[in-house]
């Protein structure tokens, strides 16, 4: 990081004689643009006048598939927004590492992005060490007022290095529907009709059905065509609801004897890898799953209809999602719906809860009008702002569906995910993201229920210097055994020299840090 500092502090010191130039000239390109820029703002309920915006804002942004919206410049909800706002913004949208990868370039070259987006504390004290953000406590409690009711006071704290909080956090809207958690074990439920079974209550129930689906013909063709469980092998996430039915999830800690420990390094693990072992040995799990590198070739295989069961998030559930969307075309009876979290062996119950502190925006430390930024963040927050970047054009992409104005319904196929995703509708243009769901539709209602019904707490969410490692730790270490041993080119005994191992090659440093920052 020493190394990054300084090689940023020489490559700024051109950047800043360059900057003069460049601005001087943009200016003069934008002063058209600012003409009709005064209307959403000032009314902060601050007293202060705020200065106008000179440049639109630079948004780096993690939060979609490249090429989505397709041309930014025909973004007909970005420009809603713009006008709604009195702000203007350029936006630029990348996934994964690639969206790592193109931050570093920037900030290397000293054209910070104004708004770009943390996933974890531990990048935003990276970030801080770097000096390439800025603390955003003060500019929140100023100009953010419609955003403070959304935020939860674990992300502040998440979120804070020293008392000094650096994030934005995304926020989250009132009651169950707005809980955390949209991921769990999704199911075929026409399926589970055609052979007369429940919804499962128990791993072992789950088990059975896993059995019917692969060898009692499920779709009633006539032939041995299916499987009862799919999924993409990366770190075994594809099988965390049955990791879950254990008690943990491998990334997750726990506290066991007055110490924490992380969900990887227990014995439960190891359960739960036998099962998925003994599961694949019986064929119910797709034999291709380990060649697998993307959810789209599962969801390729779902809408063959090959698979009777995944992990997924809530959304699948509801037929304007694309997998049951393109389902429907060749069977309108197939339906997914959610599983509430499998009670295990010992009985434990619960999906894993994900971070509290799970993101937000940061605000460059070179941002010109750190004020402004906020005030524009802000504008999310207002209710009446919310149906814009959620939904769309009311009339447009979407209407209600009855006089009391509770359901939202698109128009045509816009609610398509791919067909809403390009013209700028959701993600792309939810510049800073409050879950607040309170207008799905009743398939997606039901599921975020059923979803939360259970839930497996995480007992440490803190990051810790070492924790670092963590990611590459899982690649190296802990995912190609875990393949090898559930496809049985392993015993089941290598799991226990793969913990070993992982203890060895760092993972112990993490369990003593954090269990230091734990006992304060
Ligand atoms: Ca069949």
């Amino acid at each position: 990081m020493r190394r990054l500092i300084m090689y940023l502090s020489t490559i700024m010191i051109m950047a800043l004689l360059l900057a003069g130039c460049q601005k001087e000239k943009q200016n003069d390109e934008d002063k058209q643009t600012n003409v009709e820029q005064t209307k959403g703002k000032n009314d902060t309920g601050s007293n202060d006048t705020l200065p106008e915006q000179k440049n639109p804002f630079f948004i780096l942004s993690n939060q979609v598939k490249p090429g989505w919206p397709k041309d930014l410049k025909e973004d007909i909800i970005k420009q809603k927004i713009q006008e709604s706002s009195g702000y203007e913004y350029r936006l630029e949208m990348y996934k994964g590492d690639d969206y790592i990868t193109k931050l570093q370039l920037y900030l290397a070259s000293g054209k910070y992005p104004d708004i770009w987006y943390a996933e974890t504390p531990q990048q935003v004290a990276e970030w801080k060490e770097a000096g390439v953000i800025q603390p955003v406590g003060d500019l929140l409690q100023k100009y953010g007022k419609d955003l403070l009711p959304f935020i939860n006071e674990k992300a502040i704290e998440g979120f804070s290095i020293d008392g000094e909080l650096y994030v934005v956090p995304w926020g989250s809207g009132e009651g169950s529907i707005n809980q955390p958690i949209t991921q769990g074990l999704v199911i075929r439920k026409d399926w589970l009709d055609n052979l007369g079974y429940e919804i499962p209550e128990t791993l072992d129930d789950y088990y059975k059905i896993l059995k019917a689906f692969t060898y009692d013909d499920p779709d009633g063709n006539g032939e041995d065509d299916t499987y009862g469980l799919s999924g993409v092998v990366n770190k075994g996430s594809a099988f965390k609801m049955v990791f879950n039915a254990y008690g943990i999830d491998p990334e997750h800690w726990y506290e066991r004897d007055g110490k924490l420990v992380l969900g990887l390094v227990t014995p439960e693990y190891k359960q739960a890898v036998a099962t998925i072992r003994k599961w694949y040995e019986e064929g119910l799990i797709d034999k291709e799953f380990v060649v697998y590198n993307k959810l789209s070739e599962v969801e390729k295989k779902l809408i063959q209809e090959k698979v009777g069961s995944f992990k997924g998030h809530v959304w699948y559930t509801d037929s304007i999602w694309k997998v049951e969307s393109a389902l429907h075309k060749s069977n309108e009876k197939a339906d997914f719906v959610m599983v509430p979290a499998l009670e295990g062996p010992n009985g434990a119950r619960g999906y894993s809860a994900p971070l509290i502190a799970k993101g937000g925006a940061v605000i460059s430390a070179e941002a010109e009008n750190p004020e402004l930024i906020m005030d524009f963040l802000n504008w999310f927050g207002k209710d009446e702002n919310y149906l814009i970047p959620h939904f769309g054009i009311e009339g447009e992409h979407w209407k209600w569906t009855d006089e009391t104005k509770s359901k939202v319904e698109f128009i045509d196929d816009w609610g398509v995910s791919d067909v809403k995703f390009k013209a700028g509708i959701g993600n792309p243009n939810r510049i800073h993201r409050i879950e607040d769901r309170r207008h799905s539709s009743n398939d997606i209602i039901e599921a975020i229920e059923n979803v939360n019904k259970y839930l497996l707490t995480n007992e440490f969410e803190g990051a810790t210097p070492s924790m670092a490692k963590m990611s590459s730790l899982f690649e190296t270490v802990v995912n190609p055994v875990f393949a090898k041993v559930v496809i049985g080119e392993e015993s089941l005994e290598a799991i226990d020299a793969m913990q070993e191992r992982w203890l060895s090659e760092g993972g112990q440093d993490i369990i003593d840090e954090v269990n230091a920052v734990w006992k304060k």
